[in-house]
């Protein structure tokens, strides 16, 4: 074929083009820190975009699992088929130590900056395994809290490939994901092991089982019928939940997403009995904390590559990245990600601190009320932003393209950060509660705000900026305090999502002081 051909953009090492990653590192954690982790950044930023991940992302997008039900004789079978790609990312998320650097504690308070700046950087390149990570993650921390001597834990937080085992988190039944008082599965403790450990078998059904060939997960369940939740570590390697079918899905394709009948999975107790849905709430606290860094991430993504075509795509006899409209669309997604990349790096921080016992009063409160907010902000935010990098591509950005250059898999795979862990509408409600059981959470915040701002009145554009960003949060803390809450939860998701622009602003802001 002859003619025109379109020269192929090409990505660059996604550590050190990433300026809003690079601020991030260096405002949340001190130098020290980031000195020593920046080469490892540097060499991981290059990797993500290699032939090597992205033909195994290419596989596991290729190859979805599939499930075997019975053999040839009609016997259950039960059998999950998944992609070499997808195990390969599990071999590469253990050896990276994409959990493990939380767990390890080296950088102390700031290991979850640096552990969330790695996964940022893998997340785009993972085929979705970071859902599995997500869950993983949760799993261990509600394991370290509340059955610290638990040898799962190891496995989870392992960087070894051979050791390392992954979790589900098996909430949503048939009766609802977003409320999941209905319920239908049941715990009945059968012994105790010689240490005194109860033990219980599980029966019922799970509606919505991503990462179906995790070795354990966390569940809900309940003992006698009307009885509250409880919450339980199950292990799924010993059999007990048959798969009766997978999920056909928009994105997520290489994830092993299933329906599951439970009967005779082994199960321990965690944490107290009838405190499941409090208990489960670590996880879901730091699963939201991965979808949103996934959110941004997948963004940035999405704007290196229409950045890159940028480059080398003529119009009307200019590269694009000289089309001052191309550039200003491109900008505005650009200012918008830089918020948001900043807003969730500052909850990565407040989670940080708090796992070191060494948050403050307004940092765990900020992190309680923002936590839903920031999932269900940045979910928003990146996907708007994918479709508009999709447009930016022109024709090409909505075709099935190869891995490095694919945005309608990005866009696929973004779609369901709004759905997981909680949709917009319940997060918000889920932050007005927070605001009315932590009656001096805002005015705590705003005061913050107030102090970390008003120290830059001398500089010109911030020093204004900083002052309407201050009086908005005093406005706004007066409103609140004055207004009967439950009157705010028709409107709950604009007045989180104001929140949580009013924040990534004073952040930025602060950041440029
Ligand atoms: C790649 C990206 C990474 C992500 C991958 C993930 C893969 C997908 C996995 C899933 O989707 S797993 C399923 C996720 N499901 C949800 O997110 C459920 C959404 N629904 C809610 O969050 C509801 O608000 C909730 C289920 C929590 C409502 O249940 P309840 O029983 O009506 O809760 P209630 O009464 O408000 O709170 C019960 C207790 O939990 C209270 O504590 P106490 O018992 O001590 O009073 C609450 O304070 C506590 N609680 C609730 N939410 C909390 C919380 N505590 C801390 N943080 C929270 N967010
Ligand atoms: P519903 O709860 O029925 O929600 C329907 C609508 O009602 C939504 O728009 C919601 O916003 C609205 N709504 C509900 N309550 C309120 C309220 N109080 N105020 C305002 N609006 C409200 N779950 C797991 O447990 N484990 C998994 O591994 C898992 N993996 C998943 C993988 C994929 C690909 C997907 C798509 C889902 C997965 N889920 C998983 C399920 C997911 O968490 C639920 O779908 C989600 O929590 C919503 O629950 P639901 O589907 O029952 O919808």
């Amino acid at each position: 074929i002859s003619g025109f051909f379109q020269e192929s953009p090409r990505l660059q090492n996604q550590f050190l083009s990433d300026r809003s990653l690079q601020r991030a590192l260096k405002y949340y954690a001190p130098k020290n820190v980031v000195w020593s982790v920046v080469p490892e950044l540097q060499r991981f930023g290059s990797y993500v975009v290699s032939d090597e991940i992205l033909s195994w992302v290419a596989d596991a997008e290729r190859n979805p699992p599939t499930v075997d039900q019975f053999d040839a004789f009609g016997k259950i079978k039960n059998q999950l088929n998944t992609s070499e790609g997808w195990r390969m990312m599990k071999n590469i998320a253990a050896t990276e130590g994409i959990i493990a650097l939380a767990y390890e504690r080296k950088y102390g308070e700031y290991s979850r900056v640096v552990q969330f700046a790695k996964y940022y950087l893998f997340a785009p390149s993972s085929a979705v395994f970071t859902c599995s990570l997500a869950m993983t993650d949760g799993c261990a921390r509600v394991i370290e809290l509340y059955s610290p001597t638990n040898k799962v834990y190891d496995h989870l937080i392992s960087r070894d490939p051979r050791l390392f085992w992954t979790s589900g988190q098996w909430m949503t039944e048939r009766t609802g994901g977003s409320d999941v008082s209905g319920t239908e599965t049941f715990a009945t403790k059968t012994s105790k092991d010689p240490s005194g450990q109860e033990k219980y078998t599980i029966r019922g059904f799970k509606w919505f089982s991503s990462a179906t060939d995790s070795e354990v997960t966390v569940l809900l369940a309940r003992e006698r019928e009307r009885e509250k939740l409880s919450c339980y570590l199950g292990y799924v390697k010993d059999g007990g939940a048959r798969i009766i079918r997978l999920k056909n899905k928009l994105g997520t394709k290489a994830v092993p997403t299933a329906e599951l009948e439970l009967n005779g999975l082994n199960a321990e107790l965690l944490g107290p009995p009838q405190k499941g849905v409090s208990v489960i709430a670590t996880v879901l606290n730091i699963t939201r904390i991965h979808n949103s860094v996934s959110a941004v991430s997948f963004l940035r993504r999405a704007v290196e590559i229409a950045k890159a075509f940028s480059k080398v795509r003529k119009v009307f006899g200019k590269p694009l990245y000289q089309v001052p409209a191309h550039v200003r669309t491109l900008a505005d997604v650009e200012v918008q990600l830089r918020a948001m990349t900043h807003l969730t790096f500052y909850c990565v921080s407040l989670l940080g601190k708090l796992e070191c016992n060494v948050a403050s009063k307004q940092q765990t409160l900020t992190l309680r009320i923002l936590t839903s907010i920031v999932k269900a902000i940045t979910a928003k935010i990146s996907l708007a932003g994918i479709s508009e990098c999709m447009e930016g591509l022109g024709g090409v950005g909505y075709l099935e393209n190869e891995p490095e250059l694919n945005i309608a898999r990005i866009e696929r795979d973004a779609q369901v950060l709004c759905i997981w862990e909680g949709t917009t509408n319940v997060l918000s409600d889920d932050f007005i509660r927070a605001v009315k059981n932590h009656a001096d959470s805002l005015a705590v915040i705003s005061q913050y705000f107030a102090d970390t701002l008003g120290g830059i009145k001398s500089k010109g554009v911030l020093s204004e900026m900083s002052e309407e960003i201050c009086t908005s949060f005093e406005e706004w803390r007066d409103y609140i305090a004055n207004i009967d809450l439950d009157t705010l939860r028709p409107n709950a998701r604009k007045v989180g999502l104001f929140l949580g622009e009013l924040i990534a602003s004073a952040l930025l802001v602060a950041d440029a002081a």
